[in-house]
């Protein structure tokens, strides 16, 4: 398979902001990477890069990344849940599932004119993008036109906007294409060996059906995982070789750090060693050069040094905004005097300026 970069790609469509120039830099980036492991990430290309000395490999992912992107620019997207808890479905490491203890109050879909509320003032705050997550194994027809409505009138208020519903049936795709939905959020979440360990409700084949559907659809997709649920280094590299592996790679790519959420089975995991996340961030800039790849869950936990050091491997979005979906992110004032301290440009719109 070839790997294809995404409709949205940045180098190829904006001149502006990429030249030859930018071409050749990057082919000197992917001097050490061969033919054969660009056409086709194999599971073990990219645990090889994992096991590089940290500072050769975020060398090379601040190469890939400079000769892709403007190097000081971040994306941010607001998250609001619309529909909270009580999920059908067992995801091991979910708060919202309900099957789990978790003490979350759960919440029926929110009124049209909430979800305005929250995006407008998403938007005055500096988001770009507006993404509504629903506990849904998926959406039921009858509730398609409510998310529909709100898709309509968050683009109107200027925003991009995205959705993460679950698992869609024929046809809602087209229907959510149609009212303006810019992406869908549908995480492969963990690698295919290790899905059933973490799942039993549904299934990875499920999961890369609905992302075949968004894509026939025309829009465009983010689509990340997990880490730190216990999966081990190759798992982590054979979830970034199946991103990287899609027919066209994902738009958006969000590497969240588990959450560990008392009531579920992985409430006691222990997190990850950050340098470890930070080379899952550069593996992932490397096998998805063109990708916008977004330190996701788990920002708040990490000090504004371990969140520079995941912007040098490669991310370059954020999840902005003092909530996730159940769980607490950054103060969005801490973030913007953050970004300032940095020089990071926050993007007005990632398809105006960039691609
Ligand atoms: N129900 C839909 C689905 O599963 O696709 C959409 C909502 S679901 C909460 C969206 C994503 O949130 C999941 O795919 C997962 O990646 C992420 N997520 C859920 N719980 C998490 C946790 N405790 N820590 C980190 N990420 C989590
Ligand atoms: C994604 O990859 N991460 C977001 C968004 N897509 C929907 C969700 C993170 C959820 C973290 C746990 C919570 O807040 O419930
Ligand atoms: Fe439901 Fe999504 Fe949570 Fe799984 S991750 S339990 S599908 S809300």
């Amino acid at each position: 398979m070839t790997t294809t970069t995404p409709a949205a790609n940045p180098v190829s469509s904006s001149p502006d902001v990429v030249s030859n120039e930018a071409t050749q830099r990057f082919a000197t980036a992917c001097q050490n990477i061969s033919k054969e492991m660009m056409e086709r990430w194999s599971a073990a290309d990219l645990l090889a890069l994992y096991e590089l000395p940290l500072m050769d490999l975020l060398w090379q992912a601040q190469q890939v990344h400079r000769a892709n992107f403007p190097a000081n620019v971040i994306q941010c997207s607001s998250l609001l849940s619309i529909k909270t808890g009580g999920c059908s479905e067992d995801c091991s490491y979910c708060s919202q599932s309900a099957r789990y203890d978790t003490g979350l109050q759960s919440e029926s879909l929110l009124a049209l004119d909430v979800v305005l509320s929250a995006a407008r003032a998403a938007r005055d705050s500096g988001a770009s993008r507006f993404c509504m997550g629903a506990a849904w194994r998926g959406p039921k027809d009858k509730d398609l036109p409510t998310v529909i409505e709100m898709v309509r009138e968050v683009k109107a208020l200027g925003l991009e906007t995205c959705v993460t519903l679950g698992m869609l049936k024929a046809g809602q795709a087209e229907q959510l294409k149609k009212a303006g939905l810019d992406f869908y959020n549908h995480n492969l979440d963990t690698d295919s060996d290790y899905y059933a360990e973490l799942i039993s409700t549904h299934s990875y084949a499920d999961r890369l059906a609905t992302l075949q559907a968004v894509r026939d659809a025309g829009i465009k997709i983010c689509s990340g995982g997990i880490v730190g649920m216990g999966e081990s280094r190759k798992n982590r590299a054979a979830l970034i070789a199946q991103l990287a592996n899609l027919p066209t790679q994902p738009e958006s790519v969000p590497i969240n750090h588990l959450q560990p959420v008392p009531g579920t089975p992985l409430a006691d995991q222990l997190p990850l060693d950050h340098f470890e996340f930070v080379r899952t961030i550069a593996v992932a800039r490397i096998a998805m050069p063109a990708s916008w790849v977004r330190l996701s869950a788990g920002r708040g936990d990490m000090d504004e040094t371990q969140q520079m050091l995941c912007f040098l491997a490669g991310a370059n979005s954020v999840f902005y905004g003092d909530k996730l979906l159940t769980t607490s992110n950054v103060d969005m004032q801490a973030d913007q005097q953050f970004f300032n301290r940095l020089g990071l440009q926050i993007v007005k719109q990632e398809s105006d300026q960039y691609g």
